[in-house]
This record gives C-alpha cells, sequence and structure tokens, in this order.
C-alpha cells in the first residue's frame, strides 16, 4: 500500500510542481461535503488517489476528505483487506500562492468479513490504524509514514523519479520551540485558550515564550513542528464548536505519527487515538507535537476553563 501511495504522490508532486504551467491552478466551480470551494488541484488529487488504489485488490473501501460518502472498491480477492481514508490535498487555500500543501492517509483493516466494505470499516478509533502518514509538497517532496514501529521519512529524488530514505525513526523534541495557532482567532477562543498563547507570548514569563509560526496548511505546520519541536492547536471556538479539522482525515492519522515519534495528539481531554469516530467527516478541535507542550495546554485549559464553569 506504500507503494501505491508513493505512486499516487509522484503524480501529484507532477501537478503541484508544474501548477502554474498546466492548467490546474484555481477553483473547479463545484462545492464539496464540507462546504469548502473545491480547487482543480483538490480534484485532481482526489482522483489520483483512487485510480492509483482502485484496482490494487488491496483495499475493500477508500473515504475521502473530498467525497461525502465511502467509495466502495469492487472485491474480487481475499487480499482486499485494507480500509484507505485520505485528505488528498490538505492546505487547499494555499495551493494557488505556492505555500507547501499536502496529502494525509490512514491506513486500517477491515472489520467486515466480505465483500466490499462499508462505512463501519472507516469508523474505526485511531488506535486500530496500522499504518498513516503524510506527503508534502514543500521545498522537497518527503513522504513521511509509519506502520507501528516509528516514522520513517523518504525523500522524492527528481533525478530517478524515486522516494529514498532520508532519515528513520524519528523522534520529536519533548518540549518544542513553537506554537501554530491561528491567532486572528483569538476573540472566539476560550479563556483557557486565550492563557495557553499569552503565556507562549512570554506576557508573564518571558521564560515561557515560544516562537510563532503558522502556515495554515497542516501539513506543512505539523512537518515543522515534528523536525523542530512544538505544537500545533485547532482549537473549538464561539464559531466552530468542534473545531475545523477532521478526526479520520487528518487528526488521527497525524496523531499516530505524532505518538510514534514520542510526542502527542489530543482533543484537549482525550488522546485523539482512543476518540471513537461516529461520523466520516467528523470534526475535532486538535492539539498535536511536543508530548510536554499538549500536556502543557491540556492542563492550562482544563485549569482556566474549568474555573470559568465553576
Ligand atoms: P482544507 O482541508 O480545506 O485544506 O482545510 C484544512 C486546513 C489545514 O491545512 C489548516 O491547518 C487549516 O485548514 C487552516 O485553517 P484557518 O485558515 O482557519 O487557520
Ligand atoms: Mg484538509
Amino acid at each position: 500500500m506504500l507503494y501505491d501511495i508513493a505512486f499516487a504522490a509522484k503524480v501529484i508532486s507532477g501537478y503541484v510542481r508544474r501548477a502554474g504551467l498546466v492548467d490546474v491552478l484555481g477553483a473547479y466551480g463545484k462545492v464539496n461535503v464540507q462546504g469548502e470551494e473545491q480547487q482543480k488541484l483538490d480534484v485532481i488529487a482526489n482522483e489520483t488517489m483512487k485510480q492509483a488504489f482502485y484496482h490494487t485488490g488491496r483495499v475493500c473501501v477508500m473515504a475521502s476528505e473530498e467525497d461525502e460518502d465511502p467509495v466502495p472498491v469492487p472485491v474480487s480477492n481475499k487480499q482486499a483487506k485494507y480500509v484507505l481514508i485520505f485528505d488528498p490535498l490538505d492546505g487547499s487555500s494555499n495551493i494557488d500562492v505556492n505555500v507547501s500543501i499536502g496529502t494525509v492517509f490512514s491506513v486500517h483493516t477491515r472489520v467486515t468479513e466480505s465483500g466490499s466494505g462499508t462505512l463501519e470499516d472507516c469508523l474505526q478509533p485511531g488506535r486500530d490504524q496500522v499504518a498513516a502518514g503524510y506527503v508534502i509538497y514543500g521545498s522537497s517532496t518527503v513522504l513521511a509514514y509509519t506502520a507501528g514501529h516509528g516514522v520513517h521519512l523518504f525523500t522524492l529524488d527528481p533525478t530517478i523519479g524515486e522516494f529514498r530514505l532520508a532519515d528513520h525513526d524519528i523522534k520529536t523534541p519533548a518540549v518544542g520551540k513553537y506554537y501554530s495557532i491561528n491567532e486572528s482567532y483569538y476573540q472566539r477562543w476560550s479563556n483557557g485558550y486565550r492563557r495557553v498563547v499569552d503565556t507562549f507570548k512570554g506576557v508573564e514569563d518571558l521564560e515561557q515564550r515560544k516562537n510563532a509560526r503558522y502556515i495554515g496548511s497542516l501539513v506543512a505546520d505539523f512537518h515543522r513542528n515534528l523536525l523542530a519541536g512544538g505544537v500545533f492547536m485547532y482549537p473549538a471556538d464561539s464559531k466552530s464548536p468542534s473545531g475545523k479539522l477532521r478526526l479520520l482525515y487528518e487528526a488521527a492519522p497525524l496523531g499516530f505519527i505524532a505518538e510514534q515519534a514520542g510526542g502527542a495528539a489530543s482533543d484537549g481531554r482525550t488522546a485523539i487515538m482512543d476518540i471513537e469516530p461516529k461520523e466520516l467527516h467528523q470534526r475535532t478541535p486538535l492539539l498535536i507535537g511536543s508530548k510536554d507542550d499538549v500536556a502543557f495546554v491540556e492542563r492550562t485549559i482544563a485549569e482556566v476553563d474549568a474555573a470559568a464553569t465553576t
């Protein structure tokens, strides 16, 4: 399955790299299930992922952030035991301005017995993933994956068109130097999140100050913090009570990577990996990155926001 991912990633990377030269920039003219305007590259990446897996005989069902329902796959042999869930191109708002974007994927073993897979196969907690990862189309194209035995990075070598091992079993620092959050939503946050960000700005104690970095492309923000250490936050707020990011397509696969690298992922209370999904496109607040930083954020919002409700 990882070879199939790598194949799709090369195709998508090819489009991303030539984006200004071939007619793939701009809006596609349709709104997706998330209520967001689809970009042409969203559609190309989605079709590429589906076509790369449809006939392999390895998956029984797929689910994509861009499609409302699970994508059934005709199953002709018993090897089709896997379920593939993906966000084909994350960070759509960055496509037209040449900022890093990515593909996120999650693999489960099917829970139904036979035939085409169903919604039930897709609604499994992150803890049951057998593999997950992402591809970042940045200054180079990098594939990061885990199959439960550490996190490994491969860089696409354009001279031979293959992914080559760049680093293996990487670990993220326990305390990071960056915090990443869209601060323009400050007025919508709970007091707990305001306190967290004030702390990271060093408002009361300069020793606790961190540098701010926010790209607005989850894969790119996550990748930087994974390597350099840091915490990414997309909380629930007064406008989006469940947060913006999606549990199955974004939070769970990145949560698996974070934990395997020694980091953590949480919705503020519960480990992302332990959340039982109820819906395919379920949203979740997300705190992810360096372990001690995630714990600090959890502790602070628990203290401050609990005090506000008593
Ligand atoms: P998308 O799946 O439509 O691209 O949206 C997800 C993106 C993430 O990559 C990013 O972390 C977030 O949306 C940024 O949202 P905001 O602009 O509200 O900060
Ligand atoms: Mg996305």
